[in-house]
């Protein structure tokens, strides 16, 4: 008997089902997963089970929650120390600055999204780096440069030995860099490396997998 499900989407191309999956998995809830496979456009079986109409969504001891970021806030409220460190930075002027790049991710990045979808075993040219893609980039590499230097000294994640909710609000954009390989400065690569590293990750590229191939989109696999 578990506390309830989550709810998520094909794992090799749901970035926002990774943002969930991840706190959700950090935080230890006895939950239930049930993976939808994604049509590539409007899911049913995503429309007729979400009060949002999209995954990632949460139920769990009466709670239902949608969007990634509410239940990226909702573990970190009900286990604010789980054995793998808080979800969120201890300290408040971290913790905000944690909260304001993790809204920068949800809110925003339109033109990487849609140039260069989650597809973790897509085979890759470089040509999708359109412009605003590439402004995305560069943008994305300043923030966790800068994150990086006043916040994570202590270790390889954005606030140092802790992998956080802002963390898990960009390992989708990494596992977008690792498929599509655009230029990445030094410390850029590096943290993108840390982040596939982390066990969880590793752990949702394998499930990812052996997802059957009937799930696969002919759109997000041949190489673009
Ligand atoms: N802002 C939402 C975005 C969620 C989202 O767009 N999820 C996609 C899957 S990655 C979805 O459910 N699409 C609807 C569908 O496939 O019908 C969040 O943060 O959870």
């Amino acid at each position: 008997m578990t506390d309830g499900t989550l709810y998520i989407g094909t794992k090799r191309y749901s970035s926002w089902s990774l943002r969930g999956w991840l706190p959700v998995r950090l935080a230890g809830l006895n939950v239930t997963e049930t993976v939808i496979p994604l049509a590539g456009g409007v899911t049913p079986g995503v429309k007729s089970i979400s009060p949002g109409g999209t995954v990632p969504y949460l139920e769990h001891n009466g709670a239902r929650i949608w969007e990634s970021l509410a239940i990226a806030e909702y573990c970190a409220e009900i286990f604010p120390a789980p054995p793998s460190g808080p979800l969120w930075p201890a300290d408040r002027i971290a913790r905000a600055h944690a909260r304001a790049i993790a809204g920068e991710m949800h809110a925003g990045f339109r033109e990487l999204r849609m140039a260069m979808p989650m597809s973790l075993f897509r085979p890759a040219t470089g040509t999708c780096l359109t412009q605003g893609a590439a402004a995305d980039i560069a943008r994305i590499q300043s923030l966790w440069a800068d994150t990086r230097a006043q916040y994570g000294q202590s270790g390889p994640y954005l606030f140092g030995a802790t992998f956080t909710n802002a963390d898990a609000m960009y390992a989708p954009v990494v596992a977008r860099l690792l498929t599509y390989r655009p230029p990445l400065t030094t410390e850029a690569q590096a943290y993108c490396d840390a982040i596939r590293a982390h066990p969880l990750i590793d752990q949702w590229y394998a499930e990812a997998a052996s997802e059957p191939a009937a799930w696969h989109l002919e759109k997000y696999e041949s190489a673009p």
